[in-house]
């Protein structure tokens, strides 16, 4: 083992998560194609059991063409409450084998093993095991010197897998995969590299360095980095990753801004309770915008002191809205509150000075969010 091989990171990921819930909870679904997502005409699929992925049904996908796809499936709303009671218990699990543990969204998390030494594959194998054993579902899970390796042993694995990575076979490993495999990579720098002809990581690893950076500034290197399996990312306990959010793609375009205002109030409501129920205090709170013409906004802010105060978490999406949100008689499509910068609860007693705890508020970003961002959501979009 190499000196850098000292640190040892666990990545677990559930598989098919809220379908799993499903057919756990309901025998008849086993075996069957399940689709969690949005049910009304806009309806996005959130995810989609390994039985309804072989139609073709993934997650981001409209629901009615996995309808179409798949016309005996099994198509389910959701049940949000059960999917984070499952978490929590899935990170208590985790919690025992190491405190150094950073969630990324209902269903993965990273764990820093590296204090059991050679133990770490070992130690992650148990987990798995007790995540199996203790709430009846599967996961897959990826031990490495760092979290992008780690992150690829699980999902390289999936379903129901267990992969160690270390560094002599990294790029064997990596080098073969599309670089749309890359942690990171979304469509819109997939297109990019391709446009480059960078079609494998391979060829990102072994392409000049100063192109990357020239091309993609600062992510360029970084993409580099990961091409070549490297990843000084510390797992810090705490991510601004870590995001809950609730978000709606309405029927019909929202118009009215009081309406608007009563859903992000009602959005802010339910998240700050989800974030009650998982023992949780947040640092920053956005909402989401997304305009009939699909252009999506998020505005976000930032308190001091972590909060799971509803009516904190409300005020601050409702200024959000009204002060840093252009809204015309167009309306919006779709709204999301979210809140990310997850701790664990403690300080309690700071709370009774929530008001007073309001923090610079950051830029809002023009960025197209998917994928985790995602997470929770009544009626999934991409
Ligand atoms: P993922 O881990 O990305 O997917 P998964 O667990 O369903 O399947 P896999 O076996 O490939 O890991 O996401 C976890 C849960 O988050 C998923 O069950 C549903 C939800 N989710 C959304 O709500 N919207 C999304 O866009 C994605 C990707 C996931
Ligand atoms: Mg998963």
């Amino acid at each position: 083992m190499e000196a850098s091989g000292e640190r040892w990171i666990g990545h677990l990921d559930m598989d098919a998560f809220f379908a799993a819930v499903e057919q756990l909870d309901e025998p008849a679904y086993r075996g069957k194609p399940v689709i969690v997502g949005g049910l009304g005409p806009r309806g996005v699929v959130a995810t989609a059991s390994y039985e309804a992925r072989r139609y073709g049904v993934h997650s981001a996908i409209p629901t009615a063409v996995a309808r179409a796809r798949c016309p005996d499936g099994i198509f389910l709303a959701g049940r949000f409450e059960r999917y984070h009671e499952v978490s929590a218990r899935v990170r208590e699990i985790l919690f025992r084998a190491s405190p150094v543990l950073e969630t990324m969204s209902l269903d993965e998390a990273f764990l820093d093993l590296s204090a059991h030494g050679h133990e770490a594959a070992a130690v992650a194998a148990s987990l798995k095991r007790e995540v199996q054993t203790e709430t009846g579902l599967t996961c897959s899970v990826g031990v490495a010197p760092n979290r992008f390796l780690a992150k690829m042993g699980s999902e390289l694995s999936k379903p129901d897998g267990f992969l160690v990575i270390d560094l002599e076979q990294v790029r064997e490993l990596l080098d073969p995969l599309p670089i749309g495999k890359m942690w990171g990579v979304g469509e819109v720098t997939e297109r990019r590299l391709r446009g480059l002809g960078l079609l494998r990581i391979a060829d990102v690893r072994l392409a000049p360095v100063d192109l990357l950076v020239r091309e993609f500034g600062s992510t360029g290197l970084r993409l580099h980095e990961l091409a070549c399996g490297v990843d000084e990312t510390p797992i810090t306990g705490e991510s601004e990753s870590i995001s809950m959010s609730r978000e709606v793609t309405y029927g019909v375009d929202l118009i009215h801004f009081e309406e608007i205002e009563g859903e992000v109030r009602r959005l802010a409501r339910i998240v700050a309770a989800e974030l009650r129920e998982a023992s949780m205090l947040c640092r920053t709170v956005r909402i989401k915008v997304r305009y009939p013409d699909f252009r999506t906004i998020t505005r976000q802010i930032r308190v001091t002191v972590g909060t799971d105060s509803e009516g904190l978490i409300e005020v601050l999406a409702v200024h959000l809205l009204r002060e840093r949100t252009v809204l015309d008689e167009r309306g919006v499509r779709l709204l999301g509150v979210g809140v990310s910068g997850l701790g664990p609860t403690t300080a309690r007693q700071l709370s009774l000075f929530d008001s007073a705890l309001v923090g610079s508020s950051s830029q809002g970003q023009e960025a197209p969010q998917r994928g985790k961002e995602s997470m929770g959501v009544e009626s999934a979009s991409s």
